[in-house]
């Protein structure tokens, strides 16, 4: 079985969707995959609840235990590497990873990010794009090098930015378009 390690740090609505789209379409069946764990650096995210109702093993990591990005990414990996993974998908997660810790993943580490990259890499997405004029803004699905947000790009859709806009209604737009793409790429993803 190809095991999906999903990291998340929230809400886990795009966590939801691949979990769903696997059961839906029986990726352990149709690809011979499974979502095997999901690892959260942050113990109150709902996403964690979502996880334990579905079956799936999930981890709390804390970031604030430790005293550097390299410790904690160390840390991080060991858990992750307890399930052997396939894939390990970023879901919403907000530490940026090390260079040591994208290696040791190198070519099975994917993100979702709240743009249309390349524009607007990092944070605050909406908001930015609200405030450049932007007409049309999306999602990308990316996999994830050493430097942010500029991995090959895998996925994007893209929504109109509509009069009256604030960051929470695009973000909201843009959100329902990522819990489409980002189950098919990573769909894609297993197949290849
Ligand atoms: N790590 C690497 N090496 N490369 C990428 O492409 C990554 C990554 C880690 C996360 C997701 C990304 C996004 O989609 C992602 C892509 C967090 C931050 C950030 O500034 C920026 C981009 C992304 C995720 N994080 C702060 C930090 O100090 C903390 C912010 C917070 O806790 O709210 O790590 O946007
Ligand atoms: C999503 O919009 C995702 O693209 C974005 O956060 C949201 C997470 O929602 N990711 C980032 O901003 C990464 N820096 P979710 O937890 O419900 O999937």
């Amino acid at each position: 079985m190809k095991n999906i390690v999903i990291l998340i740090s929230g809400g886990g609505s795009n966590m939801a969707a691949i979990v769903r789209a696997a059961q839906q379409q029986d990726w352990a069946r149709s690809l011979g995959a499974q979502v095997a764990a999901v690892v959260s650096n942050k113990a109150e995210a709902k996403g964690l609840e979502f996880a334990r109702a579905q079956g799936i093993a999930t981890e709390v990591l804390n970031h604030k235990n430790f005293a550097s990005r390299e410790d904690f990414d160390a840390a991080l990996a060991q858990v992750i590497d307890r399930y052997q993974p396939a894939l390990v998908v970023l879901a919403g997660f907000m530490r940026i990873l090390t260079p040591g810790f994208v290696a040791h993943y190198a070519g099975r580490i994917i993100n979702i990010h709240p743009s249309l990259l390349p524009a607007f890499t990092g944070l605050h997405t909406h908001q930015r794009a609200i405030d450049a004029g932007c007409k049309f803004a999306g999602a990308t699905v990316h996999q994830v090098t050493a430097e942010l947000d500029v991995g090959p790009i895998l996925e994007q859709a893209v929504v109109p930015v509509l009069p009256g806009d604030t960051a929470e209604s695009l973000a909201a737009r843009v959100l329902t378009q990522e819990h489409v793409i980002y189950p098919r790429a990573v769909a894609a993803l297993l197949r290849a």
